[in-house]
C-alpha cells in the first residue's frame, strides 16, 4: 500500500484575554472541514490548534480579575476547549504556549538566533497596541492609532532585544514572486509588499521588560519573549523542533496552510518567514488570509459589545447548525455579516427543507411501500442517469473546491444533489407509481433517492459531521471514513433496513425565534460583569500615583486669570504652591482652612508663569467643580489610597 501524502494544517493559536464570540470559531470551523475532508480524501492530516497565553494583555487581565496569570489562562484554555468540543472539532494537537516543553523551545531559538548573529541589543523606542501586542512606528499609526484596531497605542522606551528582519526583505520578496500562491487571497500579497516591506522592514523587537509573564530569555532573564515570537513559535514546537523527538517534525513540516484572519496575515508572512530563514527551516506552503464575521458594519469584537455567545447558539441549535452557516454564507476570503435572521433563514432553507425534507420523504416512502428496506433496482431511465450523473461528478467538483479552501461552493455543489433529487421526487411522483401499482419502476426511483442520499451525506461529512452521521444511521449503513463508496453508484444493497425516525431537523419559527434570541441577549447582557476598561491600569500603575493629604494655609488669584487660584498647602512639614482651576467656583477666603487631597508626585509645571508643585482633587460635571475633601478630620500629609 501506498503511503498517504501528509498535510498539515493549522489555526492560529487563540489569545487567552476574553472570552470567545461567532467570530473566533470562523476559522476554526474551516480548518476542521478542510482536515476532515483531506482525512477522508486519503491525506494523513495533522491539525493544530492552541492557545496563545503570554504577553502583557493577559497579565493586565489577570489582575483585573483578581487572578493569577496561570489561573486566569487555565480558565480560558476550559473555556475554548468545552467550545470546541460543543462544535465537534477534531484537532490532532491542542498547544498552550505555557507549555514547558513550548516554552523551553522557544528559549532554544532565542539562543540560537542569539548565536548566529541575528538578534542584539538596543533601545526599543516607539508606539505599542497592547490589545494587538503590536509595535509601530510613528508615521504607520493612523490618527495617532492602532493602524489594525483603531485603538489607543503608547509610547515606549526600554532596553530590548531585536531580529534583523531587516536583512530579509529582499529575500522575502524573492520568495513571494518564486511562490505567488504563498499569500492567499493574491491581494494580500501587494499588501504586504506595497505597505510593509517596500517602505523598508525595520529590525523588530523581540523582548520587552516592562512586565514579567512570558517565555524569559535565557540569556537575559529580566526580558520575556515578543509575544508574537513566542506563539508563531507554536506552529514547529508543537510537532518537537529542537526536542529529543521531532518525529512529527520531521514528518509533517512545512506546514501546508496556516489559516489566519486577514489582519493577522502580516505576521504570518513577514515575521514568520523571516525567522524561518533564520533558522533555516522550510517554508510554509500557504498563508491564507480569510475574511472577518461581521456584526453590523464591525468586525465581531468583545471589545466591542456586539458579541455573540457560540455556547448558546450551539447549545439552542446543535453544532452543525452553526458550522453550516459559517461553512456555507461567508464567501471565503472576504467579510460577511451575521445576524441571527440569516442564520436562522439559511438554516430553514438548506438544512430543513431541502436536506431534511428530501431524507425523511425518502425514508418515509422506502419504509411506507416497501416495509423499511432497500428495494430492488429496475432499468434506469434517462431522467434517472441524469441524477446518476450528476452524483458521480460532484467529488471531483468538491475536490476543486476544497484544493481553493472554499467549502461555500463545495457545499454549493453538494446541495446540488439534493436540490435535485427533491425534484426529481416531484418529477417522478413515487406515490402515483405506488397507486398504479408499477413497483419496479417505484423501487427503482427510491432505489436512486436513496442512493443520492447516501452521495451527499458522504460528502456533508466533513463539513457537518452529526447530522452524517445521523442520515448514515437512517439508511442503515456504517459512517463511511473515505470517498471510497462514491466511486460507483449503486453501492447500497437492496434490502438494507432504512428507518425514518426523528426530523433531522425541525422548522424554525423565524420570529418567535428572533424575539426569543433578543430576550436571550437581553438577559444575558444584564448577567455579564461590566468588562473592565479597554486601558485598566493595574494596582502597580495606580500605587505610582502618590496621594495626600494636605491643609489650604492661604489662596489668592493668578493675577489676569479668571480661572486660576494660587493655594499655599501644608503636606505634612512641607508647604506647598499649587495652582488650580477652581476660581470660578470658589473664593480665596472659602478655601482658606480647608483640607484637599493632593497628588503630590506630579512633575513641576509653570501656569501663567507661576510655578505649580502638585494637583488639588476635584470632581467636575462640566457645569461646577467641587475639590475633593476627607470624611473627617484626619492630619494634613497623610497618604490617600
Ligand atoms: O490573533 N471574524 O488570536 P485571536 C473572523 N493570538 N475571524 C475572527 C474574528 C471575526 N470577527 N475575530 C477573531 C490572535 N477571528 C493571535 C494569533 S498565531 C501565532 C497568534 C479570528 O484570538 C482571527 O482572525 O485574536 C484569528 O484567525 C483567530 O480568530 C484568533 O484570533
Amino acid at each position: 500500500m501506498s503511503k498517504k501524502p501528509t498535510y498539515y494544517i493549522t489555526t492560529p493559536i487563540y489569545y487567552s484575554s476574553g472570552s470567545f464570540h461567532l467570530g473566533h470559531c470562523y476559522t476554526t470551523v474551516i480548518c476542521d472541514a478542510i482536515a476532515r475532508f483531506r482525512r477522508m480524501d486519503g491525506y494523513d492530516v495533522f491539525y493544530l490548534t492552541g492557545t496563545d497565553e503570554h504577553g502583557q494583555k493577559v497579565q493586565q487581565k489577570a489582575e483585573a480579575a483578581g487572578v493569577s496569570p496561570q489561573q486566569y489562562v487555565d480558565g480560558l484554555y476550559d473555556q475554548i476547549t468545552r467550545l470546541w468540543k460543543a462544535l465537534n472539532i477534531s484537532y490532532d494537537k491542542f498547544i498552550r504556549t505555557t507549555d514547558d516543553y513550548h516554552e523551553r523551545t522557544v528559549q532554544k531559538i532565542y539562543e540560537k538566533l542569539l548565536a548566529q548573529g541575528d538578534i542584539y541589543k538596543s533601545t526599543y523606542e516607539g508606539w505599542y497596541c497592547t490589545p494587538c501586542e503590536s509595535f509601530w512606528t510613528e508615521s504607520q499609526l493612523h490618527d495617532g492609532k492602532c493602524p489594525d484596531c483603531g485603538r489607543e497605542v503608547k509610547l515606549q522606551k526600554e532596553e530590548s532585544y531585536f531580529f534583523r528582519l531587516s536583512n530579509y526583505a529582499d529575500r522575502l520578496i524573492a520568495f513571494y514572486e518564486s511562490h505567488p500562491d504563498f499569500i492567499s487571497p493574491k491581494s494580500r500579497m501587494n499588501e504586504m509588499i506595497n505597505n510593509f516591506i517596500k517602505p523598508g522592514l525595520k529590525d523588530l523587537c523581540i523582548s520587552r521588560t516592562t512586565f514579567d509573564w512570558g517565555v524569559k530569555l535565557p540569556f537575559d532573564p529580566k526580558h520575556v519573549a515578543y509575544v508574537w515570537v513566542d506563539a508563531l513559535a507554536n506552529y514547529i514546537t508543537a510537532l518537537g523542533y529542537l526536542q529529543e523527538d521531532h518525529a512529527l517534525f520531521d514528518k509533517y513540516w512545512p506546514a501546508d496552510l496556516h489559516l489566519v484572519g486577514k489582519e493577522i496575515v502580516r505576521f504570518h508572512t513577514i515575521v514568520w518567514p523571516a525567522l524561518l530563514m533564520a533558522l533555516d527551516l522550510p517554508m510554509p506552503k500557504q498563508v491564507y488570509g480569510h475574511g472577518w464575521l461581521l456584526f453590523g458594519n464591525d468586525k465581531m469584537s468583545k471589545s466591542k459589545g456586539n458579541v455573540v455567545d457560540p455556547f448558546v447558539l450551539t447549545a439552542r441549535y446543535g453544532a452543525d447548525v452553526i458550522r453550516y452557516f459559517l461553512l456555507r454564507e461567508i464567501p471565503f476570503g472576504s467579510d460577511g455579516t451575521y445576524t441571527n435572521e440569516a442564520l436562522l433563514t439559511r438554516t430553514n432553507a438548506d438544512l430543513v427543507n431541502d436536506l431534511g425534507n428530501l431524507v425523511s420523504r425518502t425514508t418515509a416512502m422506502v419504509t411506507q411501500y416497501f416495509g423499511g428496506q432497500v428495494p430492488q433496482l429496475g432499468e434506469y431511465t434517462d431522467l434517472d442517469r441524469e441524477l446518476i450523473s450528476l452524483c458521480t461528478e460532484t467529488l471531483p467538483r468538491v475536490r476543486a473546491d476544497m484544493e481553493q479552501l472554499s467549502a461555500p461552493d463545495a457545499l454549493a455543489d453538494i446541495f446540488r444533489i439534493v436540490q435535485r433529487a427533491n425534484k426529481y421526487i416531484d418529477e417522478t411522483m413515487p406515490w402515483a407509481l405506488n397507486k398504479n401499482g408499477d413497483t419496479v419502476r417505484l423501487g427503482t426511483v427510491l432505489y436512486v433517492l436513496t442512493e443520492c442520499i447516501r452521495f451527499a451525506a458522504t460528502l456533508l461529512t466533513p463539513f457537518i459531521p452529526d447530522t452524517a452521521a445521523r442520515i448514515f444511521d437512517k439508511l442503515g449503513m456504517p459512517l463511511p471514513h473515505d470517498f471510497g463508496g462514491l466511486a460507483d453508484f449503486g453501492g447500497t444493497p437492496s434490502g438494507t433496513a432504512v428507518h425514518k425516525g426523528d426530523n433531522l431537523f425541525n422548522r424554525i419559527d423565524v420570529d418567535r425565534e428572533l424575539q426569543e434570541l433578543d430576550k436571550l441577549a437581553e438577559q444575558q447582557a444584564a448577567e455579564t460583569p461590566a468588562q473592565p476598561q479597554q486601558d485598566a491600569i493595574t494596582i502597580e500603575d495606580f500605587s505610582r500615583i502618590q496621594l495626600r493629604t494636605a491643609e489650604v494655609i492661604a489662596c489668592e488669584k493668578v493675577a489676569k486669570s479668571d480661572k486660576l487660584l494660587l493655594l499655599k498647602l501644608r503636606v505634612g512639614d512641607e508647604v506647598r504652591q499649587v495652582v488650580s482651576g477652581i476660581a470660578s467656583c470658589y473664593t480665596p477666603e472659602y478655601l482658606v482652612g480647608k483640607t484637599v487631597v493632593l497628588v503630590s508626585n506630579l512633575k513641576p509645571a509653570r501656569i501663567r508663569g507661576v510655578e505649580s508643585n502638585g494637583m488639588i482633587l476635584c470632581a467636575s460635571d462640566g457645569k461646577q467643580i467641587v475639590f475633593v475633601t476627607p470624611e473627617k478630620d484626619i492630619p494634613s500629609g497623610t497618604t490617600v489610597r
